[in-house]
């Protein structure tokens, strides 16, 4: 009983915090809603999300939000887990608003052991606002949450299970050049005529998660029997 009380708090005081905004787990086989951007395929396989191809140059961009594919806030907190199975890059993105435009991404580079959270603009530059030192390696699950609020954009990354989240953020910037809801997007991207491809699942997207608080989305999610 007290287990079930301990748990019952701790889910209001979990939803109290954050509100869940947005969830895909790809267990329905489709990407129904996902709009591609890119020279990628997007496929389901067994209930997880691969953004990939095969011989050729490119990058694929898959992009949703919980308006009608786009946020109805810009503030917000995207957690997925990510298996780079080989490339050059994957993670995610926010506040995309068209190839013109400034957006946020933080992304993995597995070859040179580092991820980096920059604002880049695909028909412009790539503004580098922060990097983290970090050993990722393929084939192996990781999760990433990728928070915006305001003009404070920063991430996490940590392999394991979804509750070993950790209480520091990697990287961090203020930066207020996109203030704009935009959607959030999965990205997955190699080298011209070498295979690449990212695999993504359990995606959720709430609003911004306090400092110093955990797993709070995620386990409002599951305690609430949420189907996703
Ligand atoms: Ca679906
Ligand atoms: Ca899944």
């Amino acid at each position: 009983m007290i287990r079930i009380l301990s748990l019952l708090i701790f889910v209001i005081f979990s939803i109290s915090f954050a509100e869940t905004l947005f969830t895909d787990d790809f267990n329905d086989g489709n990407d129904d809603g996902w709009t591609h951007t890119g020279s990628a395929s997007y496929e389901v396989i067994d209930g997880e999300y691969f953004i990939y191809t095969q011989g050729e140059k490119g990058q694929g961009k898959s992009l949703n939000g919980d308006a009608s594919g786009v946020m109805s806030t810009a503030d917000y907190s995207i957690l997925c887990s990510i298996v780079i199975e080989c490339g050059l890059e994957g993670g995610i993105l926010a506040r995309y608003q068209g190839v013109d435009q400034w957006y946020y991404r933080v992304v993995v580079k597995p070859n040179s052991s580092r991820i980096f959270l920059e604002r880049k603009n695909d028909s412009g530059p790539t503004m580098k606002l922060d990097e983290h030192n970090f050993t990722f390696a393929y084939g192996t699950r990781y999760w990433i949450r990728f928070q915006l609020e305001a003009d404070t954009v920063c991430c996490r990354i940590w392999p394991g299970i979804v509750e070993d989240e950790p209480s520091a953020w990697h990287l961090e910037a203020v930066d207020s050049i996109q203030q704009e809801p935009g959607s959030f997007g999965l990205i997955a991207g190699g080298y011209g005529k070498v295979s690449w491809s990212s695999v993504f699942d359990d995606i959720v997207v709430s609003t911004p998660v306090p400092e110093g608080f955990l797993q709070t989305t995620w386990a409002s999610v599951k305690c609430s029997g949420i189907s996703l």
